[in-house]
């Protein structure tokens, strides 16, 4: 192999992990996506051609080839303590008291706070600039090693960042927390659902889950992210406070939090707690309180650890998202297949906020093997905007009087038969036409990601269904006004509303239909497979089990799914109907209109409601294109907080900008 091969690799290996952490870590690309992925391409195709040349820390290698049979375990060289809780602003101001009385002093002491994450707390360790070993939190001493798996996070350095500021420490251990953003855990969840793979309970549970793999290829589809916020060991550097090692870690190339409150008086930092508190769902993750830090390293050495926290940090909670109440009943919902949900009616109480009056119980095993009964107490936990679950039954406060609770073996709704398949945990309506269900399949079928028929609320499905007027979804296009401006809270002008937003909504593409159409197993992602791989409806509704179970993704459940719904003949009658009331399928894959198209967009400062390569993804997918610098040619600059000099630049020449709502209502995709 010549020398330039060799050369060549080394400088494709820097420059995408150059990019790598511009993108993930810093989300400011530098690069297109796909100047990316050709950069990795060369990469590869060199490194598959020179078997030789390929490297643990190269960026082709973040996903391991073979599961672990188990995870190993390792000592921390410093044990990882564990933070002291505090729930009040009193309990704050008394740390506080405590902390200077132990140092002996009557003047202000200065801070650091950080958000605190919900996640999973783990170790990175690095030898001479490379990640060597990973590993959980564990009991504080000892953990488990998770190399392969932290391997998969795109945030996570695989070489540390070589700049002038810093100094590579032979040994590095650095500390964070492992976290799902709360939209991507609602997705993960969503594509769970619809591959009948029981959901994750909250985004802390679904990071764990995922970091638990003994294979790594599965951990490398969950959308981990990370901050960290400290180290363990660190050889060859000296830190004078915490905050130097905040801004030391971000130099390595390591992921901080952006919103930390440097060197701030305790007054200071509970005007921030009280600030992250009020603004904490407009994040994209979620944060469970503030962890607040003696700043000077030298008064922590002093000050110490008291049995297994440290005394000089104190992590301030955000108010309980759990809270206990009492089951007054418990009922059954039925979904769009039939699925039979028990739902628990709680007497309403206040969760970190929030009335919370129903929580949702999955299906029978769960109540069984956590042994529910109406009229018991119950913990609950609210966990953003997921829907309230039960965590356990005080048992302590049973009077004897309880009732268990027993899955009814007909439909609550329509009075059919209810089975429960031996394999499945669910028990089923087994009536495809029982009103809930229709209703159900009606209001999937006008949801955001399939028809996206604006106005079609769920109690509108509800008369609409009650009255006979829709048997099935088909029968939304043959509405007519009057009929439809004589339902109740409706009108002329909401009827003529509604009738615009259905003339609208029947030019749609595949991919849209095909998921509107609730097939069972047949979620967005594998609507979209379907509609790329076939092209057209008749092709898919012709797809025969075989040709079906090749496609990559489709295995034989989806493939049966799939032909038994095109199969019966009420299914085809109804596609024909839509049809003959003017549906008309895009046959284009991604079919969203390129509204964009042609328009240059260049961001500038934080936006409160995304990353920027979220913001990014928005203008690519409506055909628009995301540029650094502001030129005649830019249509747009999108300012947010702490914008640069763009800014100044675009007013200059007389750019339009748009603030964050603008920006956001121009890139909404219907
Ligand atoms: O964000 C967090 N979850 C977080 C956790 C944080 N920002 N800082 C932390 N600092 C510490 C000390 C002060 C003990 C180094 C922590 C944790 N500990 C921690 N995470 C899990 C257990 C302890």
């Amino acid at each position: 192999m010549s020398e330039d091969i060799r050369k060549r690799a080394a400088e494709l290996r820097e420059a995408l992990h150059r990019h790598n952490y511009l993108y993930y870590v810093l989300d400011e690309p530098e690069i297109s996506d796909a100047e990316y992925d050709r950069l990795m391409q060369e990469l590869i195709a060199l490194e598959t051609a020179h078997p030789e040349l390929i490297e643990p820390d190269s960026p082709t290698q973040r996903v391991g080839a073979l599961p672990l049979e188990k995870f190993e375990t390792v000592a921390h060289t410093i044990p990882m303590l564990s933070l002291e809780n505090a729930f009040g602003k009193e309990e704050v101001l008394a740390f506080d008291q405590r902390v200077r009385r132990f140092l002996n002093r009557d003047w202000p002491l200065v801070y650091t706070a950080e958000p605190k994450m919900d996640g999973v707390a783990v170790e990175l360790v690095y030898e001479n600039g490379r990640l060597v070993e990973a590993s959980t939190r564990g009991d504080g001493y000892t953990g488990e090693l998770i190399t392969l798996n932290i391997r998969t996070i795109k945030m996570v350095p695989l070489v540390l960042l070589d700049t002038v500021s810093v100094t590579i420490p032979s040994r590095l251990e650095v500390r964070g927390e492992v976290f799902i953003p709360v939209e991507a855990f609602k997705q993960l969840n969503k594509e769970r659902l619809d591959k009948d793979e029981p959901a994750f309970a909250n985004p802390r549970n679904a990071a764990a889950g995922s970091l638990r793999q003994l294979d790594s290829r599965i951990t490398a589809t969950r959308p981990l992210d990370i901050f960290c916020y400290g180290v363990g060991m660190v050889t060859d550097v000296e830190f004078a406070s915490h905050w130097e090692i905040l801004q030391s870690l971000k130099a390595l190339g390591f992921r901080v939090n952006p919103h930390i409150k440097a060197r701030a008086t305790i007054e200071e930092i509970l005007v921030y707690y009280k600030d992250l508190l009020d603004r904490r769902h407009e994040f994209p993750y979620e944060m469970d309180g503030v962890v607040i830090k003696v700043d000077d390293l030298a008064l922590q050495r002093k000050l110490g650890e008291k049995s297994r926290s440290p005394r000089w940090a104190l992590a301030y909670k955000f108010p309980a998202t759990q809270e206990t109440t009492r089951v007054v009943k418990i009922d059954v919902q039925v979904g769009r297949t039939g699925a039979l949900t028990p739902v628990a009616h709680l007497e309403p109480v206040s969760v970190g906020g929030v009335t919370v009056s129903r929580a949702t119980l999955h299906n029978e095993d769960e109540i069984k093997k956590k042994d529910i009964r109406m009229g018991d107490t119950v913990l609950i936990q609210r966990a953003g905007d997921v829907i309230p679950e039960v965590i356990k039954v005080i048992t302590t406060k049973r009077t004897g009087v309880e009732q268990p609770f027993r899955m009814p073996a007909t439909c609550p709704v329509c009075g059919a038969k209810v089975v429960r398949l031996e394999q499945e945990a669910v028990s089923r309506c087994v009536n495809a036409n029982c009103p809930a269900q229709v209703k159900e399949r009606i209001k999937h079928f006008a949801s955001k990601g399939a028809f996206d028929i604006d106005g079609m609320g769920d109690k509108l499905v509800g008369q609409m269904v009650d009255k006979g007027l829709v048997k099935s979804y088909a029968d939304l296009f043959f509405l007519d006004k009057a009929t439809t401006a004589g339902l109740e809270r409706m009108g002329e002008k909401s009827a003529q509303n509604l009738m615009d937003a259905m003339a609208k909504s029947k030019q749609i593409s595949l991919a849209r239909f095909v998921y509107a159409l609730g097939i069972r197993h047949v979620g967005e992602h594998i609507a979209h497979v379907l509609a790329r791989t076939f092209e057209s409806l008749k092709a898919l509704m012709a797809a025969t089990a075989e040709e079906l179970v090749a496609v990559d993704e489709i295995g034989p459940q989806v493939s049966q799914s799939v032909r038994a719904f095109f199969e019966n003949p009420e299914n085809q009658r109804n596609i024909e109907r839509m049809v003959e009331a003017g549906v008309t399928l895009e046959t284009e894959e991604g079919a969203t209109k390129e509204t964009l198209a042609g328009k240059t967009f260049v961001l500038t400062g934080a936006l409160d409601s995304m990353m920027r390569s979220q913001a990014k993804a928005r203008i690519e997918a409506l055909g628009g294109k995301v540029s650094s610098s502001v030129s005649r040619k830019t249509a747009y600059v999108v300012a947010g907080k702490d914008p640069g000099s763009k800014l100044d630049k675009a007013k200059e020449i007389g750019i339009k900008i748009l603030d964050e709502k603008e920006f956001i209502e121009m890139t909404r995709t219907k």
